[in-house]
């Protein structure tokens, strides 16, 4: 943990630029600064390992919890994406009966399966939404302050802009992750658990069926049950994948040779190269998603880390994705 504790001393003193106050609630100062982004050591996704600058901004130290999204959508009505029938003119290789609401739902496999097929363990679920997490029958009772699932690209803007914030690049969001940190496999240093404690929700065991639970929780956790990073952020890592605003590119932009000038606030806004080639939705845009979930294990996706990267179509809401917001 000294890793954690020497960034945590960097920051208790107000950073350059720092702002008296907090714009909203639970929102965090996160310095201007220089750092290494992505890494060269796990996915391609995530290379090369680059110099960027990020000006400060202020960050929600949570995930938006079921509790904060129901007051946005008491306040203005709002209907998610996955509460709507996608319109068959969108979807022109559809099969008519799946276009109604509903969302992905993770349901984990009797024994192993071929990692290859996500549909294994990936259903679409009618009926499934913010509110149901995992289908019509099941509730958000009780977990009110776990990270709100089953919202899109849009529905994460859409509170953004009620809350008067908006969604991270994704330059942001792992300047954000890092906590202070320079080039550490993890938010909190090199070591998965240091002193096995459990730093994140994650999957410890054989994806998609063993799940060993060893930090306790086999779907979301409430926000806030894991340390802190070193800029006081909980849940960067595991939990629930997060949105950015960037759009998806399978790979970063090389390292600029010149070490006076890193990209400043680098941010990806074109949609170009970002589709799937492949697969159904090949002309649905993808936005970064970041930080890994509760479904990332070792022997599937080990992205619990702030380098690591997905390409989201901006359609697609699930029971693992949600959002935090920034004020710059
Ligand atoms: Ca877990
Ligand atoms: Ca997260
Ligand atoms: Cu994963």
């Amino acid at each position: 943990m000294k890793d954690v504790a020497a960034a945590q001393k960097d920051v208790s003193s107000p950073g350059p630029g720092q702002p008296g106050r907090a714009p909203a609630k639970n929102m965090v100062w996160v310095p201007r600064g220089e750092f290494l982004m992505g890494s060269d050591d796990f996915y391609p996704e995530e290379r090369p390992a680059h110099r960027v600058t990020v000006d400060g901004f202020w960050v929600d130290e949570h995930p938006v919890t079921v509790a904060e999204f129901r007051r946005f959508v008491k306040d203005t009505g709002h209907v998610t994406w996955a509460e709507r029938a996608p319109d068959p003119d969108d979807y022109p290789d559809a099969d008519p009966e799946l276009l109604v609401p509903g969302s992905l739902v993770f349901r984990p496999t009797p024994g192993r399966v071929n990692l290859a097929d996500w549909s294994n363990w990936w259903t679409w679920a009618p009926g499934a939404q913010w509110r149901h997490p995992e289908g019509p029958g099941s509730t958000v009772h009780g977990r009110e302050l776990h990270p709100v699932t089953h919202v899109a690209y849009e529905d994460a803007v859409a509170y953004a802009a009620w809350a008067g914030k908006q969604l991270p690049t994704e330059a942001q969001w792992e300047r954000a992750a890092r906590g202070g940190l320079e080039g550490k496999v993890f938010c909190w240093g090199d070591e998965f658990s240091p002193r096995g404690r459990m730093m994140a929700n994650t999957w410890q065991g054989e994806f998609p069926w063993q799940n060993l639970l060893l930090d306790r929780y086999e779907r979301t956790s409430p926000v806030k049950q894991f340390p802190a990073n070193g800029y006081g952020l909980y849940d960067m890592a595991g939990n629930v994948w997060e949105w950015t605003s960037d759009f998806f590119t399978p790979r970063h932009p090389d390292e600029i040779s010149h070490p006076c000038c890193s990209p400043q606030n680098p941010r990806v806004t074109s949609p170009e190269d970002s589709y799937d080639a492949c697969g159904p939705g090949a002309d649905i845009p993808r936005r970064v998603t970041k930080g890994g979930s509760h479904l990332c294990a070792p022997n599937y996706c080990l992205r619990y880390r702030p380098a690591a990267r997905q390409g989201e179509a901006v359609d697609t809401s699930t029971s693992h994705i949600g959002f935090r917001c920034i004020s710059a």
